[in-house]
């Protein structure tokens, strides 16, 4: 059965201090408040703080350590990448890939994005796998489109017992550092639609079993409305996980 998830990506933010003393206030808040939902929790800093935070989240928790990128190969004279089997060696059991800083500033595409998908997985990794539209497409009415062709050139080519490991997030482009949210029936309907593609591409019950994240400026105030679409599985949190209050609040809005 799938997951419900709240995975906060704190992108390219924090220094070591600002890290550590968010990271502490999170688990102290988690552990105070939780209100007994089994939401589980994923904390992705930037790389050089994943050790550091690993340490301070509770063994056998439900806080999970994430990173945001990994790079395709398993090693080798690649200077300033870092392996996903590096990642798993500190810890790491999730990673967030094809978001879409990543490939709008970073060129990476579906054939990229195949690759270190496999590479996630091959290091035991779990794939958060972002799809998601520009206003443009939105606009064109291509929307649905534009989301199944995402999947089915970056994510299809898993076999079932791979695709088993990943969780999806549906992250609109507009939505991304704009303070603009997706309603939570538009949000639905796309995450319906992912559900159906997943149904069409493996099965019924590959389909029922897929966390399905919405990112997108989500944050304490719309969360528990998109959190009650019954597609709708949790959060990839951008600016809101920066603050423990408000990621904390997110993670109870189940
Ligand atoms: C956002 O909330 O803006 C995000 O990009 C989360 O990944």
């Amino acid at each position: 059965m799938r997951k419900n998830i709240v995975a906060g990506n704190w992108k390219m933010n924090m220094t070591l201090q600002d890290g550590q003393a968010l990271v502490s206030e999170i688990v102290n808040m988690v552990q105070d408040e939780a209100t007994g939902s089994d939401v589980e929790v994923v904390i992705a800093p930037p790389f050089p703080l994943l050790p550091i935070v690993g340490r301070l989240l509770p063994e056998g928790g439900r806080i999970h350590l994430g990173a945001q990128n990994c790079h395709q190969k398993e090693s080798g004279a690649f200077t300033g990448e870092v392996s996903a089997k590096l990642l798993a060696s500190v810890g790491a059991e999730y990673v967030i890939l094809g978001h879409s800083e990543r490939r709008q500033y970073f060129g990476e595409d579906d054939e990229l994005l195949s690759q270190k998908l496999k590479a996630a997985l091959a290091a035991g990794l779990r794939p958060i796998f972002c799809v998601g539209e520009s206003l443009e497409t939105r606009e064109r009415e291509e929307t649905f489109n534009f989301i199944a062709s995402q999947l089915k050139n970056g994510l299809f080519h898993l076999s079932n017992e791979e695709f088993e490991r990943v969780v999806i997030a549906y992250e609109p482009i507009w939505a991304i550092g704009t303070g603009k949210t997706a309603t939570s029936q538009q949000a639905q309907e796309v995450h319906a639609f992912i559900r159906e593609q997943i149904a069409r591409a493996y099965d019924a019950e590959a389909a029922l079993n897929t966390t399905i994240l919405y990112g997108g400026s989500a944050n304490a105030q719309n969360a528990r409305e998109l959190f009650s679409q019954p597609d709708v599985d949790g959060g990839l949190i951008g600016g809101a996980s920066l603050k423990s209050r408000d990621f904390t609040d997110i993670i109870k809005s189940f």
